[in-house]
């Protein structure tokens, strides 16, 4: 049975340790604080991954190949989207997303640009296997923008040997490993944007849930833990306080904390050894000039 947006908040707000999913993030208001996100100074991903796209766009090309079926995890509104759909010529292209309005305004406008273009958008969360249509071409799964590194190790090694069974080549984007100071500065942007992102989930079980959340009493915090090789995002409590939702009450102390985002980083070889464990027997990364992020190529 698929879980309510209700079923898991409850659940996650339940635990000893508090947390919340991350893919509950991108509502409305959340997808367009992302973008915001996306254009901070600090935010090296998008604008690594997207030059690292452009420069190498052709060997891209060519390792996924051209005229098969292209699948992308997220909307596919982006520029390294219609860049891939560009440089391939896919036969079908079939986007994978969460939020169904997202899918549509994507679908709309890509079928504008692209005429001759087979468009099949799938509505669905990457985590559980997904009723994509197969077609006989040649499949190729792209997963840009670090979304992999939402996922633990373990979560990540059975996304990509699930995925392994739909399509024979894989492209992932993957953040890597760097200085912390530049880690934490991307979560601790000077703005507040990645502040008033983190935020806006707890806004977002208000509007939808009726909750009594009191965001001046809750403060974005964001770290990088070394030993785990991650970016974790919390909200602390600032002070003792009751939250109602529904027939639930939420206590929280001063300083508890509720986990709402694991984003992890890894080394080169560290994501290598990983899709090889997944069962993938080569992997091909191309990263930007200054080494901060990485698309790998992977083939079974
Ligand atoms: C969309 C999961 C790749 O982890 O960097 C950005 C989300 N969180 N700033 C990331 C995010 C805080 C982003 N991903």
């Amino acid at each position: 049975m698929p879980s309510s947006f209700r079923d898991d908040v409850v659940a996650g707000l339940s635990a000893p340790q508090k947390s919340l999913p991350p893919k509950y993030f991108y509502d409305a208001a959340g997808s367009r604080l992302f973008a915001r996100i996306c254009r901070l100074p600090e935010y090296y991903l998008t604008r690594a991954e997207l030059a690292l796209t452009r420069r190498d766009l052709a060997s891209i090309a060519r390792f996924a190949g051209r005229g098969g079926q292209l699948i992308e995890y997220g909307s596919g509104e982006g520029i390294k989207s219609r860049l891939l759909i560009r440089a391939l010529r896919p036969a079908v292209y079939v986007p994978v997303d969460i939020s169904q309005e997202a899918l549509d305004a994507a679908a709309r406008r890509l079928a504008r640009e692209f005429p001759l273009l087979r468009i099949v958008p799938v509505a669905g969360d990457f985590s559980r296997p997904l009723e994509i249509p197969i077609s006989r071409k040649p499949r190729v799964v792209y997963f840009p923008g670090s979304t992999i590194g939402n996922l633990t190790p373990e979560e990540a090694h059975a996304f990509l040997a699930m995925s392994r069974g739909m399509a024979a080549r894989m492209l992932v984007g993957v953040d890597l490993k760097k200085d912390p100071a530049l880690l934490h500065a991307a979560y601790n942007d000077a703005r507040g944007v990645t502040a008033a992102f983190n935020l806006n989930l707890l806004a977002r079980i208000n509007r939808e849930l009726g909750a009594d959340f009191d965001l001046r009493r809750w403060r974005h915090y964001a770290f990088y833990d070394p030993a785990e090789g991650r970016i974790e995002m919390h909200l602390v409590s600032m002070g003792a306080q009751k939250v109602e939702l529904g027939k639930h009450r939420f206590h929280f102390a001063a300083g508890d904390t509720i986990h709402t985002e694991n984003s992890y980083k890894y080394s080169l070889d560290g994501f290598r050894e990983l899709a090889a464990r997944a069962g993938f027997t080569s992997a091909k990364a191309w990263t930007d000039r200054r080494g901060l992020f990485a698309l790998y190529g992977l083939n079974t």
